[in-house]
């Protein structure tokens, strides 16, 4: 079974720049790879945030194309853990792994000061209240679009399940959970509970067809159907609701937002190779990838560039 972004992955790569169809997602796959849209017949900004991790491909965007491969150069060695010299899909994959988990790890860290008021080290479900809906607490009669109320008990629910000693404080360990729930394990129940939530509108416990293509479109004054509709209705009687009751139960939404047969990084790994490995031995030399280098990495000649030169571990 092919999954969206591999078909968008597959359909661009034989159409070049077709324009995908508008529609929500709501598959999680743990935390992207980037958030940017893989259509490389327009650029390779999505395989440079997925080999890079987003915040390196920002710095690589603006270096000088000599500077830029010269780094890429350094990264290749450490991809090549056995040290033959060839680059092989399981050592890209592990790379690309390492960039999500990297993203993951700087994410926590950036918030973990705002939330962390008291500076112990651990953010309680106080703090973290305080911090995220402080000015509502103290003005709870204020008329806003969003139902403050109602936010603030799933997050309160959500922490409970991410902090597992039931202290009502979380660690660093605890508060990742929380805030990255789909890379944990015990936290699949409450993300497929609160998705659930979001799109069971008549709140039988289950997700019914018309509930599914409903939460898919987002705008909501649409005269006719858009072209998408009729193959995500045909992906929900054929996959989705497996049991064929017409509707999808707990696990069968579990299965189609952390579907667990579908690696994206597996999968950007092998759109790398595919892209590179000139002599198709599916394996990639040094030199291979340093003429693609403009798929892995971006740059661009700016004077910006240059001031960022001798920074980190460059
Ligand atoms: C949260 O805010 C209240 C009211 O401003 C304050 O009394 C309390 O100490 C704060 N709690 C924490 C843990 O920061
Ligand atoms: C806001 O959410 C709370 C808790 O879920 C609910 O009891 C309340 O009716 C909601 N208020 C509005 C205005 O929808
Ligand atoms: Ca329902
Ligand atoms: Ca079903």
């Amino acid at each position: 079974m092919i999954r969206p972004l591999l078909m968008c992955f597959v359909l661009c790569v034989v159409f070049g720049s077709s324009k995908p169809t508008e529609r929500k997602s709501r598959v999680h796959d743990e935390e992207p790879l980037s958030h940017l849209e893989h259509d490389d017949g327009k650029n390779y900004d999505y395989d440079h945030e997925a080999f890079l991790g987003q915040e390196e491909a920002k710095t690589f965007d603006n270096l000088p194309p000599q500077e830029s491969k010269r780094r890429l150069g350094i990264i290749v060695d450490k991809i090549d853990s056995n040290k033959d010299g060839l680059i092989t899909e399981d050592e890209l994959k592990v790379w690309i792994k390492n960039a999500q988990k990297r993203h993951i790890f700087n994410s926590v860290e950036h918030q973990w000061k705002d939330f962390d008021t008291n500076n112990d080290g651990r953010i309680s479900w106080e703090e973290y209240k305080n911090v995220t809906y402080g000015s509502y607490l103290d003005d709870p009669d204020t008329n806003t679009e969003y139902n403050y109320t109602h936010m603030m008990s799933r997050d309160e629910r959500r922490f409970r399940v991410a902090d597992r000693n039931g202290d009502l404080i979380a660690d660093k360990e605890e508060f990742t959970a929380f805030l990255h729930p789909e890379e944990h394990e015990h936290m699949k129940d409450i993300v497929v509970q609160e998705t659930m939530e979001d799109i069971d509108k008549n709140g039988d416990g289950f997700i019914d067809l018309k509930e599914y293509i409903g939460d898919m479109y987002t705008s909501e004054d649409v005269e006719e159907d858009p072209e998408w509709v009729a193959s995500e209705r045909q992906q929900f009687s054929e996959f989705r609701d497996k049991n064929k009751d017409g509707k999808m139960d707990k696990e069968e939404t579990l299965d189609w937002i952390l579907p667990s047969d579908y690696d994206h990084a597996e999968a950007e790994a092998k759109h790398l190779v595919h892209e590179s490995d000139v002599n198709k031995d599916g394996k990639l030399t040094k030199q291979e990838i340093l003429d693609k280098y403009d798929v892995f990495v971006g740059s661009q000649v700016t004077d910006f560039g240059e001031a960022l030169l001798r920074h980190d571990e460059f």
